[in-house]
């Protein structure tokens, strides 16, 4: 029972650059497109904004994706 049940398919949400890792590269750049930000990978659950939200997803997935 995590926080984050998060469904991953073929892909992984919180692997914003699309490297199948989710590591300190998408840490970063999910601060640098941190806002208000529509349709932008960085903007893991979809809501229009880069947040803490956003931030604390990726920790959730960090590692592997596959
Ligand atoms: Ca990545
Ligand atoms: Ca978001």
């Amino acid at each position: 029972m995590g926080a984050y049940e998060f469904q991953i398919g073929d892909d992984c949400p919180a692997d914003v650059n699309g490297d199948d890792t989710v590591n300190i590269d998408d840490l970063f750049q999910i601060l640098g497109a941190w806002g208000p930000c529509e349709d932008c990978p960085e903007d893991v659950n979809e809501d229009g904004v880069v947040n803490i939200d956003d931030l604390f997803i990726i920790l959730g997935e960090w590692g592997p994706c596959t």
